[in-house]
């Protein structure tokens, strides 16, 4: 479903705000035309079988006057005590609405979905939502400047930053939170092998927890 941005004033804000709330997903305006908000829900990537995987939470994208944008997540039921790599996904430079990977990711049919089975529906990394320094695409997995998330499992994380990639497809990206502790022993680890993405990394620490975008 594709949802057209509303351009409205202030007196209809209210009507909007309610808008916001009984969508899953949907644009939400502000009195200032110049800024362009969005607002999705994060549902989990995992089929509800994968132990440990069902986070469920928040995004709100924001593109401001100052050609900042702003981004807020906020998550339940992730690992707690552990980072968590996060990012806007998309494709740079050629807009397009994709979305969170469905039941179909999983090509490999072992009952996860990887990193790379889900990019052909989220694109790749425009934007590492680091907590601070570096935010661009080699920052992806630099898990000692993302989020952790607290003893229950919260997430929240928010930052304003420059990044003409992120402020050009701000109404399309996808947000992905990664990192699930699949044998919840409390640290990401190799019982469930490798990353895809480098032998480095265990699987756990790069799998997508949840996802959120304007497609879902
Ligand atoms: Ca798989
Ligand atoms: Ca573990
Ligand atoms: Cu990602």
């Amino acid at each position: 479903m594709k949802l057209t941005p509303f351009l409205v004033g202030g007196a209809a804000l209210a009507l909007t705000a309610a808008t916001v709330t009984t969508a899953s997903a949907a644009h939400d305006t502000n009195p200032s035309a110049k800024v362009a908000s969005y607002s999705y829900s994060l549902d989990p990537v995992q089929m509800a079988s994968v132990p440990n995987s069902q986070a469920t939470g928040k995004t709100r994208i924001k593109s401001l006057p100052n050609g900042k944008v702003q981004v807020t997540v906020e998550v339940d039921g992730l690992a707690p005590f552990l980072p968590h790599a996060m990012h806007l996904h998309g494709v740079d430079g050629s807009p397009m609405d994709q979305g969170c990977p469905d039941g179909h990711a999983d090509t490999d049919h072992d009952g996860l979905t990887n990193v790379l089975e889900g990019l052909p529906f989220y694109g790749g990394i425009l934007t590492s939502l680091t907590t601070k320094g570096d935010m661009t695409p080699s920052s992806a997995l630099a898990l000692d400047r993302f989020p952790v998330a607290d003893a229950s499992g919260h997430l929240s994380y928010s930052r304003t930053f420059e990044n003409a990639a992120a402020l050009a497809n701000a109404g399309t990206v996808q947000v992905v939170v990664h990192g699930l502790d699949l044998n919840g022993n409390g640290v990401y680890d190799f019982e469930s092998g490798p990353s895809e993405l480098g032998a480095q990394f265990p699987l756990e620490a790069t799998l997508p927890a949840v996802c959120g975008g304007i497609a879902n």
